[in-house]
């Protein structure tokens, strides 16, 4: 039988009036058409046409050709109800060379985009930059150097009068911690690089990209949107004799370099010190904080699983915690490495191995409320892959995806309940997509892409969130 949103019986959790039921996609993950309309290659274009980089060699070539599609899959959110759709801007569409040329066609597209969400009652929330960087931005030295933050706030200002009369939520950057860390890190992300130093000048540039694309989307847009960022929190659990310290240094690495300029103006201390055998920090100009330290009318904040780390003395193995190839060589811990180790942590897990722990998101929504007591929060990502079958009716029963939003929804109510300001909740993803290291290999959509037909099909997750987007009221 098909899982109607009928088929429910209400939780009696109600969520209040007005809070923000979305889900959200990335531009190279959904839209396809790499080639098209003047965009030129990313990073990921590169990085994904090399050979063992990617899983099956997949591409975001085509992807869930969303650029051609995306009238029906606006169709497809209005019908599950929701309030609002998180994409990204890909800066290839819209600077191609990453600097110069402005393309036209690029920004039609999302104004066209734009349009259609806002007929729908859709309120479209943009994210600047989800990772597809301009290829020759690379070339000229990535985001390891300053040069490619003013180019940032260029396309920032473009974007800003191109939209900013539109668009309800601006959002600079997704998760500066995987750009950074895993792109000129680890190396399992683009562009590949596994330079410890070069990954913390990249946090910096990162950091001050954001605070200048706040001023220049201020500056430009006239539809008095909100300004927010999205970073990706690490939960983490200590273990052994040096447990609390293990906690700290992952927190000082993952979430406080960001937190710490962005919220507080000023890197943390111990963050200095824990890195202080990688790089002197020099890249830090005068004026780059109050630059970075902009307010935000909300942060968004990705959560998928906690992490559990361990402090040796010595050198010890090292283990990346994403989850992605390790590269010879690369950390994701710079000023760690050797010394952090992440551990396995107790099952249930999703296909990506990742444990799934809802206290994780309750407890992290109740730490930034303590740190941050008057910012307001978002969740921007939460969801999960599992090996979905199609059943013999064509449906998609997907328990164990439906299950995991059911408790993560509970833990964020329950945050709630406890006082956080907790605006929204963006399901990742609307589609199964390009999984970056993964390619097409992991499905965290809550609508099925068949890669072969690009048909859509909503999942039973997809029925059972468009009963909670349209009645504010969680389903058993
Ligand atoms: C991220 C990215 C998404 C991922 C999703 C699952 O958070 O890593 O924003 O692009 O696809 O999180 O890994």
């Amino acid at each position: 039988m098909r899982a109607g949103s009928d088929d429910y019986r209400d939780s009696g959790l109600v969520f209040p009036e007005g809070f923000t039921f979305g889900s959200a996609t990335a531009s190279y993950q959904v839209e396809g058409a790499a080639q098209e309309d003047g965009r030129l290659p990313s990073i990921w274009d590169t990085f994904s046409k090399t050979p063992g980089r990617v899983w099956n060699g997949d591409t975001g070539d085509v992807a869930c050709d969303h650029y051609h599609r995306w009238e029906s899959d606006l169709d497809l959110m209005k019908d599950l109800g929701l309030d609002a759709y998180r994409f990204s801007i890909a800066w290839p569409r819209i600077v191609p060379a990453g600097t110069g040329a402005v393309n036209q066609a690029g920004i039609d597209f999302y104004s066209r985009l734009v349009d259609g969400l806002l007929e729908r009652g859709i309120r479209p929330v943009a994210t600047l930059y989800h990772w597809d960087l301009p290829q020759p931005l690379e070339d000229a030295g990535g985001w390891p150097v300053r040069a490619t933050a003013d180019a940032f706030e260029r396309y920032a200002e473009i974007m800003g009068a191109a939209l900013g009369d539109r668009i309800h939520t601006w959002t600079t950057l997704n998760e500066p911690w995987c750009s950074a860390y895993l792109g000129y890190g680890q190396g399992g992300h683009a562009p590949g690089r596994a330079e410890p130093a070069a990954a913390l000048a990249a946090v910096h540039h990162l950091n001050l990209a954001h605070g200048r694309a706040v001023q220049a989307l201020r500056a430009t847009s006239t539809g008095d949107p909100d300004y927010s960022v999205t970073l990706n929190f690490h939960v983490a659990r200590g273990r052994g004799p040096q447990a609390a310290e293990a906690v700290r240094r992952v927190e000082a690495l993952a979430n406080r370099a960001f937190t710490g300029p962005m919220l507080r103006g000023e890197y943390p201390a111990d963050l200095l010190e824990d890195t202080a055998s990688v790089t002197d920090w020099s890249f830090v100009q005068d004026g780059d904080l109050e630059a970075i330290h902009q307010p935000i009318d909300v942060l968004g904040v990705n959560y998928y699983s906690t992490v559990t780390a361990q402090l040796w003395d010595g050198v010890s193995p090292r283990q990346m915690n994403d989850g992605h190839k390790a590269v010879a060589g690369g950390t994701a811990w710079p000023g760690s490495d050797g010394v952090l180790e992440f551990l396995e942590q107790p099952g249930p897990y999703t296909a990506m191995g990742w444990n799934i722990a809802p206290e994780g998101l309750e407890e992290l929504l109740l730490s930034l409320r303590e740190q941050f007591p008057d910012q307001a929060l978002m969740v921007t990502e939460n969801g999960a892959a599992f090996d979905d079958e199609v059943a013999d009716d064509g449906s998609v029963p997907d328990p164990e995806r439906l299950d995991y939003l059911r408790r993560h929804f509970t833990a964020a109510h329950r945050a709630m309940q406890q006082g956080v300001d907790l605006r929204g909740y963006f399901v990742w993803s609307l589609l199964d997509n390009f999984e970056w290291g993964y390619g097409y290999a992991k499905r965290f959509g809550i609508v099925r892409v068949d890669f072969d037909t690009l048909e859509r099909t909503v999942k039973q997750s997809g029925e059972w969130y468009a009963r909670l987007a349209k009645t504010g009221t969680l389903p058993e």
